[in-house]
């Protein structure tokens, strides 16, 4: 049988961010993996719309002429994933057309409801989903029987939905990169962060402790899983060996979720590995400033010799941090902040402007606060615009005021965003009711916590290259500093 799976290109609509490309999509890659490890009658392409067009992937489609054709979707891609589904329904009818991603688990009904090129939508892990389609595609099984399913029933109108399972990590197989050609991707490695440089991603942990997620968080809902230390551990061994990379991105949630986790797995790589401790690799994490607090913690973050970590503050405003359900306030995030670059790590702050309770004096506290951060040492930051995510409360917000949009797959996120500040979760009095307004304000908002950063010589949005050597714009790469 024959899989191809594809993260589908970013659509016109929409720009790739910084990171796109820099390595191979996680979720092809796991699910890839874990097939391959149960069935030695399967043939894989993995296909990067990050790297190849629609047209080309098309071609592949064409000749590789799969069984199964799985897109990983977001609402970037979304549409040119629809484009990719008509197109196989169009040159052959017997392949299946499935999605999956925390998009399509969350837009489920609407995808199925308006797309008829789309023969299932896998919610949830994929894992289990893709378990159970190579054996319905095979006749082993009917496909009521399959877990974290979704399809549309035209008899009934309905969409069916199959038992959820969440994958047991301790079951996890390691992604198996050969299943990929690496060197495209280290080759724009290369020419975006400087020579020499070598990153490859994985993942430790699925879920967050965050309960409930917060309000514009675009996961499905799952629970905390961890993968067994030891075997991860020796997991990210081998390859930093083997492919002698220089970075480790654990693309975790919070990698920092679990103390005990976090103790063993540094204990484990000590055992096999030493390119951390001799400086030879780094790492680089997301985690939550509120498990940044307690000092073991941070010795082990130094002894995985921690590049850097990429800390969520999405706000310099304790009310809208509650608003958002974030859990943290900013007493929390300068400890958190002190701690980590008194350890001599970096940091990559992310941001969030135009989150529920928006205004103007929030604004003047996020750049503030900004400023807080830069006198500490900070000098990598990301403000991000808000983005209306399906299933998430914001997303229903938008719905339960507007329900003339709620049946559709597609809709642009400028829409959702202009739709949610007209609900109440806004007051725009400020900016004389006028949405455009308020937008402009963000984009100030945004601009001075940015040139913030830059005016202290440091960089914005993007992957960041340690101390000084930040990316401004663009493609380009900072000269001042550089010394390749
Ligand atoms: C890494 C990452 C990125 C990287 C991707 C780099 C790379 N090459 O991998 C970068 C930084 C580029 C990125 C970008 C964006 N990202 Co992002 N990203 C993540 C992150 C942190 C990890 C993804 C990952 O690797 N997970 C591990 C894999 C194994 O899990 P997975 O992807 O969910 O896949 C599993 C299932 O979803 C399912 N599945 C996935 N695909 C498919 C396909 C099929 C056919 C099937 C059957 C199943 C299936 O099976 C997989 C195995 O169980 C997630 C958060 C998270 N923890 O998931 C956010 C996340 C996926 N990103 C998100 C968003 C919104 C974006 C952006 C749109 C943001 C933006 N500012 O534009 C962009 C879109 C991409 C673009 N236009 O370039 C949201 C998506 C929410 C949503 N509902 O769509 C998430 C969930 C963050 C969040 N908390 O809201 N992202
Ligand atoms: S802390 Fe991050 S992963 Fe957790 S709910 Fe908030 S945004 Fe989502």
């Amino acid at each position: 049988m024959k899989i191809l799976l594809c993260y589908p290109p970013v659509s016109e609509e929409y720009n790739p961010i910084r990171d796109s490309g820099l390595a191979p999509h996680l979720s092809t890659l796991c699910i890839a993996s874990h097939l391959e490890s149960l069935h030695d009658d399967l043939d894989f392409l993995l296909l990067d719309g990050h790297h190849l067009s629609l047209e080309e992937i098309c071609g592949k489609i064409r000749t590789f002429s799969p069984d199964i054709l799985g897109c990983s979707v977001d609402f970037t891609n979304y549409n040119n994933a629809v484009r990719l589904c008509e197109y196989s329904r169009k040159i052959s009818p017997e392949i299946w057309n499935v999605l999956g991603s925390n998009h399509a688990t969350n837009m489920a009904d609407r995808i199925l409801r308006n797309r008829r090129c789309i023969d299932f939508v896998s919610t949830f892990d994929g894992e289990p989903s893709w378990e159970d389609l190579v054996l319905i595609r095979k006749g082993k099984l009917p496909r009521e029987k399959g877990r974290n399913l979704a399809w549309y029933d035209p008899d009934t109108r309905r969409v069916i939905h199959t038992r959820k399972e969440l994958m047991d990590l301790e079951e996890m197989r390691g992604v198996d990169y050969p299943l990929i050609d690496m060197e495209p991707y280290f080759a724009m490695q290369e020419k975006v962060l400087g020579k020499g440089f070598r990153m490859m991603q994985f993942t430790s942990q699925r879920g967050c402790a965050n309960k409930p997620l917060c309000v514009f968080c675009g996961r499905y809902t799952d629970g905390i899983r961890f993968r067994d230390p030891e075997v991860y551990a020796k997991e990210i061994a081998y390859w930093t060996e083997k492919y002698d990379l220089t970075e480790v991105w654990d693309r975790s949630d919070s990698f920092i979720q679990s103390r005990r986790w976090l103790m063993d797995f540094c204990h484990a790589m000590e055992k096999h590995t030493h390119r951390f401790r001799e400086g030879r690799t780094t790492f680089k994490t997301y985690a939550r400033a509120d498990q940044l607090l307690k000092e073991d913690v941070i010795d082990c973050l130094k002894g995985l010799n921690f590049r850097m970590v990429f800390i969520g503050y999405e706000a310099g405003d304790d009310r809208i941090l509650k608003n958002i359900g974030k859990h943290s306030n900013l007493e929390v995030y300068l400890k958190a902040t002190e701690n980590v670059f008194s350890a001599g790590l970096d940091i990559d702050a992310s941001f969030i402007v135009g989150l529920p309770g928006e205004n103007r004096q929030s604004m003047d506290n996020h750049v503030a606060f900004a400023r807080q951060l830069v006198e500490m040492g900070l000098d990598k930051i990301r403000v991000n615009r808000l983005l209306v995510l399906p299933g998430t409360p914001l997303y229903r917000k938008v719905m339960e005021t507007f329900p003339e949009l709620n049946d559709r797959d597609i809709i642009p996120q400028d829409l959702l965003q202009h739709k949610l500040f007209l609900t109440d979760l806004y007051d725009l009095n400020e900016f004389g009711g006028d949405v455009e307004a308020f937008k402009e304000a963000q984009r100030a908002c945004a601009d001075a916590m940015t040139g913030t950063v830059l005016a202290h010589g440091g960089g914005a949005e993007g992957y960041g290259y340690g101390k000084g050597r930040n990316i401004l714009r663009g493609k380009q790469l900072q000269s001042r500093n550089r010394e390749d």
